[in-house]
Formats: C-alpha cells, sequence, structure tokens
C-alpha cells in the first residue's frame, strides 16, 4: 500500500498524474517515443508503419486510461442507478481515430507526429478491426456505447472476448465463398486492459442436491445446492469506451475462459501430460470463437456454455458491486438495470433467480419479483425459424439447477394466466415456456418476455408485430404497456463525422458550427440550402471524391480480372449486408440479370438514354447457409459474365462489384460511396436495419420496401417521393403467402425471361441453382421475390430517371440527410433510459 498520510506524497502523486495527462506537442512526443523503446522495443531506424501505429496507440490509450478511471471513480462517489447492456456480439471496428476524434485529440496527435516525420492519419489504416460481432445487432451494441458515453450515463457493457471473431471472407475461383479464421488479437490488442485481478468461477453440469425437505426445486420451498462437475474462470478485460466532447469514458468489460488452474497437477504427476493440458484446453475453448450466424441460431452445446458463461461471470460481478454499497436486496432494481440484447444472454435471468434463492435465502416470490423489475429485454427479429430454443435434455444436462428453475418460472407463470382464462388450455400450450413435441425446448423469448418488466422492438413496424403477432398472447396477458417500440439509431460520430470527413466539413461550414455532431436534429437546417446552387455542387463535389475513393479501393483491393476500374460517373447502387434470403440479395440480382438482358438487346439510341450503373454487392453468408452461399455464387456468376461481355459500349453501362470481407471499416468506405442503397427485405421481415440509416445520413438516397426503419426514414425526409418505394405491404403478406403456396399466381414474363436466361447456361453451369430458382416459381417463395419483382425493376426505373436530373437528385439528397436528426443513437440512449431503465446522466465534475 502507498502511504498517503503525508499531504507532500498525495500532492507529488497529483501533480504527476496531470503531468501524465498533458496533451501538448511535446508531452504527446514524450510518450510516443517512450512506447517505442519501451513497449516496442524498437528505434526510427526500424520503426514500420505497423509499429508507429502500435506506438501512437498505446500513447492515446494512456489518455483514455486516465479520463476511464476517473469516470468510474466519479460513478463510485454518485453510486447512481446503473444500466448493464448485456450482449454477445460488440461490433466496434477500429477504434483509433474515432477514439481521438472523441476526446478532441486528432490536431494535437497530428501535429506531434508531424514533426517527427509521420503522417498520423496514415496510421488508422494499420489498426485491425475489432469484429466480435455478426452484424446490424453487435454493431447496435456498439454504437449505442458510443452514445451512452456521449451523454454521460451511468452504463457498463459487458460481452465475451472472442480469440476469433467473425471469420475473414474470401472469394474462391472468382465465385465461392470460404471462410478464413480472424485472428485478431495476433498482435496483441492496444484498446484492452487485461485485468487479472478480476475472475470469477464459473460452473457447469453436475447434479443439484434437495434441501433438508427434500423438495428442491418444488413450489413454495425452492432452495436448492447445485454442486457443478465442471468449473472454469471468466477473466475480465477491459475496453475503455470515450464520449465525443465530454471527460466520460465508460467500460465494456468482456469475459475471457481461462482454466481453474495452468494444468491438472495429479493427472500431471501420474504420468498423463495429455490428460492435465487437455484441461486447459477445454476451458479456453468455450470463448475461442464467435458463432458466425445471424438470425439463426446455432443451437450447439458450446453456444449455450457460451451463454451460461457470460452471464454468470456478469451477475457475479454486478452483484458484487451492488454488495458493496451494503443496501438490503429491496433496493437491487433501484441500483441496477439489465438490457438484454436479444434472447442471448436470457439465462441471466434465471442466473439471478437461482442467486437470490439458493444462495442468498430469498424467498421465490419475492427474488421473482426483484428479477423481474431489474430485466428489460431487446427483441431484434420476429422471424420465427430465428427464435432461441434450447432442448430441455441439453438444458437439464449443462445447467441442472437452472433447467428446474425454469419449469418453476414456467409453474407458476401458467397458473397465473390460467387464474385470467380458465380452463383455456389451448392458451396455456401457447403460452408455456416449455414448448412439448418429441424432444421438449425451452423457448428463451418467452423466457425473456416473462422475466423482464419491458420488451421493446427496434424500429415502429417491427415493436407493432412484436405485439400484435410475435407475443400476442403476452400483450393481452401483461397489458400493452410492456411492449414499447425504441427505434435503433446510429452514431453520427463514426457513420459520418469519421467516415466522412469531407461531408462532416462541409455541413459543419454550412451550419456554422459542428453543434450536429452532439444534436443531430441541427440538420434539418441543411433543409433551406437544398436548392442552393453553390451548396449542391459542393454536396456533389462531396460524394464525386467518395466514389473515386471507392472505386481506386475497388481497383486496388478487389480482383476485378483485368476489367479495369470502375466508372466513377456511373450510379453506384449498393447492396452491403449479411446475406439473408430475407434480405432478398436474390431479388437485386435477378434485377441486375433483367437490366442487363435490356441492355444487350437496346439500340445504340435507346442506349444513349441509359444511366450507367455500378452494382455494388458485399456480405457474409453463415458458413452452414446452403441458400445463402448460393446467392454469393450467383451474384458472382452474373458479375464475371457482365463484366466480361464482349460488347465494350455495354460495359460502359453496367457493371457488377463483388466487395469481399465486408466488415465495418469497409462500410465506412462503402457508405459514403453511394448514392442509391437497397434495403429490399420483404416488408415485416428485416427488425429494423440500421444502415439504411447509414447511407442516408450520408447523402445516398433508398430503394426499398415499407420495412423495418424505412418506413420511419420516409417519413422524417418529407415522404416516399424521398426515396423509391415498391413492393407488398407488411399487413398483405400473409394473404400473399398464401396466394403464393396455394393459387399459384401469373409469374411476370420478365421474371421468367430472367430466370430462363440463368437456366440456359448464359452464366455457367446453372445446375447449381436450378432448384433455388424453381422453388421460386413453384410453391417455395417464401419471402415473395415473385409477387414483388415486376414492382422493382419499375422502381429502379424511377431511380434512373431521377438521377438524369442531377439538381433535383442532390436537392432529394441534402433533403434526405436533413431529415435525419432523430436516427441518432443519442436519441435511442435516452429513449431507452426514459422509457426502460429510469437512468439520468451522470457528467464527470468540471476538472479543475
Ligand atoms: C439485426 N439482427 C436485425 N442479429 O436483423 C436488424 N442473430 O433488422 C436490426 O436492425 C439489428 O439487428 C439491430 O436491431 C441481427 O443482427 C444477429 O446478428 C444475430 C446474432 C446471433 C444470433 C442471432
Amino acid at each position: 500500500e502507498v502511504d498517503l498520510s503525508n499531504i507532500a506524497t498525495l500532492e507529488l502523486w497529483n501533480k504527476i498524474r496531470k503531468d501524465c495527462e498533458s496533451v501538448d506537442t511535446s508531452s504527446i512526443q514524450r510518450s510516443f517515443v517512450n512506447h517505442v523503446y519501451s513497449t516496442l522495443a524498437r528505434t526510427p531506424y526500424n520503426l514500420d508503419e505497423f509499429g508507429a501505429y502500435q506506438a501512437a496507440a498505446h500513447s492515446v490509450r494512456d489518455q483514455l486510461i486516465h479520463k476511464w478511471i476517473s469516470t468510474q471513480q466519479h460513478f463510485t462517489r454518485s453510486n447512481p442507478k446503473r444500466v448493464y447492456y448485456l450482449s454477445l456480439e460488440f461490433l466496434m471496428g477500429r477504434t483509433m481515430q474515432n477514439c481521438v476524434i472523441n476526446m478532441d485529440m486528432e490536431e494535437a496527435y497530428s501535429k506531434a507526429l508531424r514533426e517527427m516525420g509521420l503522417a498520423f492519419e496514415t496510421l488508422y489504416d494499420q489498426e485491425t478491426d475489432a469484429a466480435l460481432g455478426n452484424g446490424g445487432l453487435g454493431r447496435l451494441a456498439a454504437c449505442y456505447m458510443d452514445s451512452l458515453a456521449t451523454l454521460d450515463y451511468p452504463a457498463l457493457g459487458y460481452g465475451l472476448r472472442y480469440t476469433y471473431g467473425i471469420f475473414e471472407q474470401r472469394i474462391r475461383n472468382g465465385e465461392d465463398q470460404v471462410e478464413y479464421p480472424d485472428y485478431w488479437l495476433r498482435f496483441t490488442n492496444p484498446w484492452e486492459v487485461a485485468r487479472v485481478d478480476v475472475a470469477y468461477p464459473v460452473g457447469f453440469y453436475g447434479s443439484v442436491h434437495n434441501d433438508s425437505a427434500g423438495r428442491a426445486g418444488q413450489p413454495g420451498q425452492p432452495a436448492a445446492r447445485w454442486e457443478p462437475a465442471e468449473f472454469v474462470q471468466a477473466v475480465a478485460y477491459d475496453v475503455p469506451i470515450p464520449g465525443y466532447d465530454t471527460d466520460t469514458v465508460l467500460n465494456i468489460r468482456l469475459w475471457s475462459s481461462k482454466p481453474q488452474r495452468q494444468f491438472d497437477l495429479s493427472s500431471f504427476n501420474d504420468g498423463e501430460y495429455e490428460k492435465s493440458v487437455a484441461e486447459k484446453q477445454r476451458a479456453e475453448n468455450i470463448t475461442s470463437v464467435l458463432y458466425p450466424n445471424d438470425n439463426t441460431p446455432a443451437g450447439k452445446e458450446l453456444r449455450l456454455k457460451q451463454q451460461y458463461f457470460f452471464v454468470c461471470a456478469t451477475l457475479q460481478d454486478i452483484l458484487r458491486r451492488f454488495s458493496k454499497l451494503n443496501l438490503p436486496w429491496s433496493e437491487l432494481p433501484n441500483k441496477v438495470g439489465i438490457q438484454l440484447n436479444d434472447t442471448h444472454p436470457s439465462l441471466g435471468i434465471v442466473e439471478l433467480q437461482r442467486v437470490l434463492v439458493d444462495e442468498h435465502g430469498l424467498e421465490w416470490d419475492i427474488a421473482w419479483a426483484l428479477v423481474q423489475r431489474v430485466y428489460a429485454y431487446t427483441n431484434h427479429t420476429v422471424l420465427p425459424e430465428a427464435l432461441e430454443c434450447w432442448p430441455v435434455s441439453l438444458m437439464e444436462r449443462l445447467l441442472p439447477r437452472h433447467m428446474r428453475i425454469i419449469f418453476d418460472i414456467n409453474l407458476y407463470f401458467l397458473r397465473s394466466v390460467e387464474q385470467r382464462f380458465p380452463g383455456d388450455y389451448e392458451r396455456l400450450r401457447r403460452m408455456s415456456i416449455i414448448e412439448e413435441g418429441h424432444q421438449q425446448m425451452v423457448r428463451m423469448a418467452y423466457l425473456a418476455v416473462v422475466g423482464s418488466h419491458t420488451v421493446n422492438g427496434v424500429a415502429r413496424i417491427h415493436s407493432d408485430l412484436v405485439r400484435s403477432k410475435l407475443f400476442r398472447d403476452f400483450a393481452e396477458f401483461y397489458g400493452d404497456d410492456k411492449f414499447v417500440n425504441i427505434t435503433n439509431g446510429i452514431t453520427p460520430r463514426r457513420w459520418l463525422h469519421v467516415a466522412n470527413p469531407q461531408l462532416s466539413a462541409l455541413i459543419t461550414k454550412r451550419l456554422g458550427s459542428n453543434r450536429w455532431l452532439k444534436d443531430l436534429t441541427e440538420l434539418s437546417r441543411l433543409k433551406a440550402f437544398a436548392d442552393d446552387e453553390d451548396f449542391q455542387q459542393e454536396w456533389r463535389q462531396v460524394k464525386r471524391t467518395r466514389k473515386e475513393s471507392l472505386a481506386e479501393y475497388i481497383q486496388k483491393h478487389v480482383d476485378t480480372a483485368g476489367e479495369g476500374p470502375v466508372n466513377s460517373e456511373a450510379l453506384f447502387d449498393v447492396q452491403v449486408k449479411r446475406i439473408h434470403e430475407y434480405k432478398r440479395q436474390l431479388m437485386n440480382i435477378l434485377g441486375v440479370v433483367h437490366r442487363y438482358l435490356r441492355i444487350k438487346e437496346a439500340s445504340a439510341e435507346e442506349r444513349r438514354d441509359i444511366v450507367p450503373r455500378v452494382f455494388i454487392f458485399g456480405g457474409k453468408a453463415a458458413p452452414g447457409y446452403h441458400t445463402a452461399k448460393l446467392i454469393i455464387k450467383l451474384i458472382n456468376r452474373v458479375k464475371n459474365v457482365i463484366n466480361a461481355d464482349p460488347d465494350a459500349e455495354l460495359r460502359k453501362l453496367i457493371r457488377v462489384v463483388y466487395i469481399p470481407n465486408y466488415s465495418v471499416t469497409l462500410a465506412e468506405r462503402i457508405i459514403p460511396a453511394s448514392d442509391i442503397s437497397e434495403h429490399i427485405s420483404t416488408a415485416g421481415t428485416e427488425a429494423s436495419g440500421t444502415s439504411n440509416m447509414k447511407f442516408v445520413l450520408n447523402g445516398g438516397l433508398l430503394i426499398g420496401t415499407r420495412d423495418g426503419a424505412n418506413v420511419e426514414i420516409a417519413e422524417h425526409i418529407g415522404g416516399w417521393d424521398l426515396a423509391f418505394e415498391f413492393g407488398a405491404k407488411a399487413e398483405e403478406v400473409d394473404d400473399l403467402r398464401n396466394k403464393v403456396r396455394y393459387l399459384r399466381p401469373e409469374i411476370h414474363p420478365a421474371f421468367r425471361r430472367v430466370v430462363e436466361a440463368i437456366k440456359s447456361g448464359q452464366f455457367g453451369d446453372s445446375s447449381p441453382f436450378v432448384n433455388m430458382l424453381d422453388r421460386l416459381v413453384s410453391d417455395g417463395d417464401y419471402y415473395l421475390i415473385t409477387v414483388d419483382f415486376p414492382s422493382y425493376p419499375e422502381a429502379q426505373e424511377r431511380v434512373d430517371a431521377a438521377y438524369k436530373d442531377q439538381k433535383k437528385w442532390t436537392r432529394m439528397s441534402i433533403e434526405n440527410c436533413a431529415g435525419m436528426g432523430f436516427f441518432s443513437a443519442d436519441r435511442s440512449v435516452q429513449d431507452y433510459a426514459k422509457k426502460i431503465w429510469g437512468i439520468n446522466p451522470c457528467p464527470p465534475p468540471p476538472s479543475k
């Protein structure tokens, strides 16, 4: 222990710390040089760009950690109610640039390093993405942490520190996805702080011992003792998250699994060396890899282990913090709010009940009332196949005590339902947390609903479906108030200021300040300039610059088989997102074929009228999702044929690009370069979408269905006149599905022609695709591609027409951007804070 009783000693500490926090030029230079020598053991003579990045990163990290410690101390002293955001995914992307911008140190670093012969900005590209997420759900968690920090909320993120993030995608033979491991920690990660001092045991398997009355798990006498058969350690790694223009730095705590002991000494001494090491392997397996499925549950034992490992460690951490306050348990919901990012962490509900009842001796009902007041659940999908269910048999083996608790939760719950609806057994069957069948299953979404005080969807249309369809019986039982909407949002710092500095600067110049970065509704003032000629020109110039830069990236990094550079004068049409049947990339590529066939047969005169287009695709398919991989193959086949068409004039009018390994960092390059982006899911299937917001914020227009957040985006920008809408409405979908399935309506000739062209072998051997295409025209068109197809090319024609009038197009682009204020993640987290968490900002005291 440091002896701080002497005032002089304390003052010395404070003075030195103040020095360390200084970010004047010479302090930055000192810190940088110090890291080059003592962290990296290098010198200016052997320092490459990556080394320079590492030294700079360590120097920035030092700054971050000071503010982070101050924030955490401030929270501890102020002791507000905190919210814990539990997510199995955080899709962070890169950190350094975001960090120096949020902390307002970019210029200082730039200047300091320039004097030393280094261009700070070029070092950003050396950083590997932290890609511990699949798609929208993981990126949403990252955006929310940025906003929570910016608004000084007392929040803490919890997640898993996977050794391997989302796989790296490469395209083999110019057409097929192959997956490579993403070993992102190869060169260590400067943005985390290993907390070997923060570790908890986590148990699995084993048996449950009845209490003395021999009625463990029985109503009225539920306490029992669980004796796990296997233990691992959860070790904390902390990731500091700086807010923008504030001293608040929040924390994301990621758990890594380690063995209880390095190896089993007794087997070691018995000469069983391999066995002694195997235990270490088994433990480390738990957080080894992120499951690469989006909108489909994995159903694997290891995934369930991950989920329990996560909530068990997290709750020990949260309850340890609470216990330091010496408050009665009744205070728990006044100090702790837990947000479940989908059902993935919903075992936390059961775990908290278990800890309260079995370990702290609370009565069942008292404990359960507390649990329900602590938890809230965000639903991200209504697709039935995407809802998590676990076999009771698996749960019983891995978590025997939890399984009994779930049965009890269900029993009490169904009794209360029966009281309201006596004798309605059909209702009990529908609402049971346990699904009966040849294999009993635990419905995690129902567990999450029953164990939470509030359930939210992520866009208005989605929340309506959650209330009226997915959880209809529950809304009837609990009342509508339990089900709320919080429309998703994105952080304008990363998605405009960092990703598109050119547009950010233009907006700031025109608005006269950068206040919009903290209050995005300020953008509405741009509307006044939508027709301003000078402004329009500058606006177009930014888009041109970004398109040229993307064209350059494609030329350098995407295998274009000698096709030459893409024409950055063409209209850039982008669809980048996870590949899924409901997102209908298949419809997009069929539309591309349709356009290609039309151009092929067009006369020279007709061709003069055609707007040149570059179709840009990107996205990963879950490795086990056959149809998604087939769609990637088809896109690439079509691409290869179109781009190699012997008709050079045609090639000027249409071009297809598949950008491999779509990621946060690639999104930051691609999104600012888009003229039009595609959000074309079957109405009622995309919960929200968040890239749609990113595209529009960057002045891109939308082509889309009335689905997810598209609906609200259209409202906020001033109606569907400012975007390109087509397709069936959500209310029509059920009926259309029945029609397609049973009555087989006439298939549109244009669609038939496209399918015939593919089947004829025009895009190579068609045998891999025949099944997929035949299903569409028989009874397998679940996502209604044949139904929406005729109106899709028609909407694309409206896009072309609008693009020809560049003044009109630019006005639309400006008005689109001006309407995006509502879609800031700042607004979303404020909604959560008010409607769900009941927490207030806890800003740091002004620094002396
Ligand atoms: C997405 N969901 C929604 N899931 O599809 C999207 N799933 O509409 C929405 O905007 C976004 O969430 C944010 O609310 C996902 O991204 C997953 O990635 C996922 C991961 C594991 C298991 C299931």
